[in-house]
């Protein structure tokens, strides 16, 4: 079915998504796993969950990173499974964050939290739902994830490493670290602290290879964001 371009907000604008819509995290008891005694049992739990379009179907698309508290992507990921749901196993307990990745196939609207913050607690489930819209994205638009202490291109990239992008492109770094950090260096300056969840916007409208800092957290968080022309 043919269905007209329109951008994520404008799409969120006319369905109304709103904070009520926040993707749910839930607890499970597991009484498979309370039940076992083995050891090394009880310092794991599960996570799961589902990736559902806004209305609440399950879709089968994307993959969900499983990030440090941090925000750092080591390249662990679960791909959705063709009933919608995916599944991490057993993890080590403590905090994390997932993340789902659609490609340019689907991604999560900007009013809904991605990545989203979990606990995994002995002997329990985490279960999370990624509530997600379908379509083609924009793929002028790159992410760069800030952590503690890293700039690292999502979902490829290295921490701290040098990301190229063409000319026109709309660079988006986003903190999903627990500490204020700055963006600072290049044409655009200095993005001002950066709190919790707070992103800054740069459209790369000059070619050339700039290296940029965390005035906070420099030397250990640096990295290069390259213009190509
Ligand atoms: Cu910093």
């Amino acid at each position: 079915m043919a269905m007209a371009r329109v951008t994520r907000r404008e799409f969120l604008r006319a369905v109304g998504v709103g904070a009520a819509a926040l993707s749910a995290v839930a607890l499970l008891g597991d009484c498979a796993s309370s039940r076992s005694t083995g050891p090394g049992l009880a310092s794991t739990g599960t996570v799961k969950g589902t990736v559902t379009d806004l209305g609440g179907a399950p879709q089968a698309v994307g993959r969900i990173y499983l990030l440090e508290d941090s925000g750092l992507n080591d390249g662990q990921y679960a791909d959705v499974a063709s009933d919608g749901s995916f599944d991490f196993g057993a993890i080590p307990t403590g905090q994390y964050q997932l993340r789902f990745w659609g490609a340019d196939l689907a991604d999560v609207p900007e009013s809904l939290p991605n990545p989203v913050r979990i606990t995994v607690t002995a002997g329990q489930t985490t279960v999370v739902q990624f509530r997600i819209v379908l379509g083609a994205q924009d793929t002028n638009l790159r992410q760069i994830d800030v952590g503690d202490y890293f700039f690292q291109e999502e979902p490829y990239g290295l921490p701290n490493g040098t990301v190229v992008v063409p000319l026109g492109t709309l660079v988006c770094w986003y903190n999903v670290g627990r500490m204020t950090h700055t963006v600072t260096g290049g044409p655009w300056g200095d993005s001002g602290p950066l709190g919790l969840d707070a992103n800054f916007n740069w459209l790369a409208n000059q070619a050339g290879t700039f290296p940029y800092r965390c005035t906070f957290h420099a030397p250990a968080m640096q990295a290069v964001l390259q213009v190509t022309a």
